[in-house]
């Protein structure tokens, strides 16, 4: 398990490299070119910058999260292709920096979705929330509305620009339905996979966030039969999935430690994180502590042990804790202490493993 951390750039993120260092075993930074609308090609110099940013840390720049794929992709718009060809010119530049792995997504419209992103847990603290029946009730524009009232950073997926023209990107999903996505899905790691392939940068599609339909739109990635069915849509080692124990954890009826035991050879990157589910289908993400929510974290680390898994992993999110002003999710105190559970129970597999001292 090689352990990396989300950071969102200078001036773009409220904890600092100086920091991540200080994090025991973390090897590399999970990044973006965040100021890029999804669809455009990645500027080499932008990507340098961020590698000399890095460098002095001793961070590599293995994994790449995300680069966004355009809506006209997902929509199967005849003007997919020059968008493809953008992504297909990022996968080299980046292969150039050293990148071994993609995590993208294919929701429509909306990247994750919830309905407070500082809901109080009962010790104090805060954490992102979703109340499902807000969310099946709202208006997808008045979460919009929501989003935009917390302005002081923009969150990926959830840029400004792209909530601008939501109303016509509904539309133009009217017609698309979950079969019409497959195809566009195929269409789009038919092209992909080749270049990622010749790069040795491995694609990792994220579940969608939660796993199921929401404002009426389709949504494909959702538990294990879609898992099985996106490996052999491209039967590939180079077309592979994100496993994200917060996003499958939140349906009670997925096993997410199953499911690496599954797709262990197909996991380049795995998202670490636990989610207290409530039975009126609301949740609210944790502590990593397997006790404090739904999610057996013991067991999904215990199955990548079991796996031997050398792929990169992160904690994904984290609560808000001491008073930490940050962006929702991304703190570095409870991320920090996410990573030494992680570690913990690695080490002590570890030991048990070679019947000596790590
Ligand atoms: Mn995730």
């Amino acid at each position: 398990m090689r352990m990396v951390f989300r950071w969102y750039g200078e001036g773009n993120d409220t904890v600092t490299l100086p920091q991540i260092k200080q994090i025991p075993g973390v090897e590399g930074i999970v990044w973006a070119l965040h100021h890029l609308p999804a669809g455009e090609e990645w500027p080499m110099e932008d990507i340098l910058a961020y590698k000399k940013l890095a460098d002095p840390y001793g961070f590599h720049l293995e994994v790449v999260e995300s680069v966004n794929v355009h809506e006209d992709i997902k929509l199967g718009l005849p003007t997919r292709d020059r968008y493809i060809e953008n992504y297909k010119r990022t996968i080299e530049k980046l292969a150039k920096v050293g990148a071994k792995v993609i995590c993208y997504n294919f929701m429509p419209v909306f990247d994750w979705i919830r309905t407070d992103l500082f809901k109080e847990l009962e010790d104090g603290s805060t954490a992102l929330f979703y109340e499902k029946a807000m969310v099946d009730a709202m208006d997808p524009m008045d979460l919009v509305r929501k989003i935009n009232e917390n302005p002081d950073f923009t969150m990926p997926g959830w840029e400004p620009a792209r909530l601008l023209h939501l109303s016509s990107v509904f539309e133009s999903y009217k017609n698309v339905t979950e079969d019409d996505l497959w195809n566009n899905l195929q269409y789009f790691l038919e092209q992909i996979i080749p270049v990622a392939e010749a790069n040795d940068i491995k694609m990792a599609i994220h579940p969608d966030d939660p796993p199921w339909s929401i404002f009426g739109l389709p949504r494909i990635m959702t538990g294990p039969d879609s898992i099985r069915k996106l490996l052999k849509l491209v039967d590939n080692p180079y077309n592979g999935v994100t496993l994200c124990s917060g996003s499958l954890g939140v349906n009670p009826n997925h096993n997410v430690a199953e499911m690496v035991r599954e797709f262990a050879d197909r996991i380049p990157f795995a998202h670490i994180r636990n989610v207290r589910l409530y039975e009126n289908g609301d949740f609210i993400e944790t502590s990593h502590r397997a006790s404090d929510g739904s999610v057996d974290i013991c067991d999904i680390v215990k199955a990548y042990h079991e796996k031997g898994f050398t792929g990169y992993a992160r904690p994904d999110h984290g609560r808000h804790i001491w008073d930490e002003k940050c962006r929702a999710g991304y703190g570095l105190y409870d991320r920090a202490l996410g990573i030494m559970y992680l570690w913990g129970i690695w080490d002590s597999l570890e030991r048990t493993k070679r019947g000596t001292r790590v």
